[in-house]
């Protein structure tokens, strides 16, 4: 039954018709969503229609159908993939055991705490980013934040519907809570700390899609490997729609590192500021902020949080299924990076309380082969320049090194020498203003702003000089 029954109020392919308490719970949900999604949402364009995609299975092939639509018209739905029959646990205490259908009573509380923790980051990153649309560099990128910015919401109703439908009345009040926590609010922050911090430019934005967007990615994969069924199901849907914002991410950075290259080359110079372009040296800069809020995103490098989540059996490392283990780690070591002294070390830890960083490790590979293919654009243009990853010590203020002052090359500081030297390293409030100062709005079909190359092909094969978004 992969198709999903549009004619209900709230879309789903879970049958919710025939469980009205349920039904009643989401439907009293929906009007706060969308008064939330009218506050905090994209700012201008919601009487505008954008070509949009909307699921309408959840086959792998053929799940989305591209059409025209209102923002607040879109159809935000419940959309499990298709239950494995006969789902095993692959890990942890309750390793070989059917998967669960419902919560097991003793977990209920850790697991509530991690579906909330994801639930909290979706709405945080629409409202990050809902001061964007009106600086877009081109309708093609309006239309990709329009997107992306949908399927957080939809993604945050995946949460809700876990939390309404397995943690009773607590899940209820967990899911108003979501609508009420707000990015960056003395109050009532985000509970992560990437998702309280200011998305002011584009180029901050397209980070975010590379850098932040990924480590959605590898949580979302380990929490595909739950033993919980439901929680697994949901996580492996949003996995689909998440790889359109990674590709928004990678390819956004790469058209702005094309663009730095082409005028680089066409003035033969590295300051392409008074150009209209952004040098390489703020990118990377850029480069080192985002990726290091986002490395703080995966907890400590020893955490008894994570060794509990993975013994539990309700978050399991990524591709769990393909590691070559017991899949239980009761007696593995694994090698953790740590600060001695003044020196930065790694050193063999229980597997069990590594898991975080063991997740850390492959996202950090994953974002090197980001970042080797924009250093292709640079060496095709004849550049000698490279982008490089911050070390993962650099500028953290989760684990190990976050009272540790570390350069991106992996030395550790003295304070005077980061007080010296960070402006170096970090955007600076004058890098800021300069990317800010490009941030003009370009809505003309087919034009792209002065410091962002054009995309080589279009959304579903419609061509780049699409109208996107409709514009009166
Ligand atoms: N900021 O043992 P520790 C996405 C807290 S992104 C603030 O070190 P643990 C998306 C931690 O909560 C994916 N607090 O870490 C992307 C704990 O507090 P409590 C989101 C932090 O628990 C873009 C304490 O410090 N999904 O989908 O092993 C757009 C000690 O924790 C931070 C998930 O994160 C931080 N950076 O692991 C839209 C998956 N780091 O509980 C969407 C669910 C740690 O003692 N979450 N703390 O009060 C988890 O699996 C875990 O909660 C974490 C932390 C991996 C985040």
């Amino acid at each position: 039954m992969p198709g999903i029954d549009y004619s209900e109020r709230i879309p789903n392919n879970v049958n919710l018709i025939e469980n009205r308490r349920l039904q009643r719970a989401l439907e009293e949900w929906q009007p706060k969503f969308l008064e939330w999604w009218h506050d905090m949402g994209p700012v201008g364009f919601q009487g505008n229609e954008v070509y949009l995609r909307t699921a309408v299975s959840v086959d792998a092939q053929g799940w989305a159908h591209f059409d025209w639509v209102r923002m607040p018209e879109y159809r935000w739905g419940i959309f499990l993939a298709e239950p494995e029959p006969s789902r095993l646990i692959t890990f942890g205490d309750h390793k070989g055991s059917p998967a669960w259908p419902e919560v097991p009573g003793e977990y209920r509380g850790v697991l509530r705490r991690l579906i909330v923790t994801q639930g909290d980051t979706e709405p945080a990153s629409v409202e990050q980013q809902r001061h964007l649309g009106k600086t877009c560099p081109s309708l093609y990128d309006l239309r990709n934040l329009f997107q992306v910015n949908v399927e957080e919401g939809r993604h945050l109703w995946a949460m809700v519907y876990l939390l309404d439908a397995h943690f009773g009345r607590d899940g209820r009040e967990e899911s108003e809570a979501l609508l009420q926590r707000r990015s960056g609010d003395a109050d009532k922050p985000r509970i992560l700390g990437a998702f309280n911090e200011r998305t002011p430019d584009w180029l901050s934005y397209l980070m975010f899609c590379f850098f932040t967007d990924r480590d959605g990615k590898y949580q979302l994969a380990s929490l595909a490997e739950s033993g919980f069924d439901p929680l697994s199901r949901t996580c492996r849907f949003m996995l689909t729609e998440e790889a359109h914002h990674m590709f928004v991410g990678e390819s956004g950075v790469q058209r702005v590192v094309q663009r730095t290259c082409e005028l680089m080359r066409e003035h033969r110079t590295d300051d392409v500021r008074k150009h209209g372009g952004i040098d390489l040296a703020t990118i990377q800069r850029y480069i080192n902020f985002h990726c290091s809020v986002s490395l703080d995103l995966f907890g400590s490098e020893v955490s008894t949080n994570a060794a509990n989540f993975y013994t539990m059996g309700l978050k399991g490392r990524f591709e769990e299924t393909k590691k070559d283990d017991d899949h239980r780690l009761k007696d593995a070591t694994y090698t953790i990076a740590d600060v001695q002294g003044d020196r930065l070390v790694t050193r063999p830890e229980a597997a069990l309380v590594s898991l975080n960083e063991r997740l850390r490790d492959d996202y950090v590979a994953d974002c090197a082969r980001g970042v080797a293919r924009w250093n292709q654009v640079i060496k095709q243009h004849g550049i000698d320049t490279q982008l490089r990853l911050p070390h993962r010590a650099f500028h953290r203020a989760i684990g190990a090194f976050a009272d540790v002052k570390a350069s991106p090359d992996g030395r550790v500081l003295s304070q005077a020498e980061w007080d010296a030297k960070h402006r170096a390293w970090l955007p600076t409030a004058e890098d800021q203003a300069f990317v800010g100062s490009l941030m003009q709005g370009v809505t003309e079909p087919g034009k792209f702003a002065s410091w962002i190359a054009p995309p080589s092909r279009g959304i579903n094969s419609k061509p780049i000089e699409f109208e996107y978004v409709r514009l009166p």
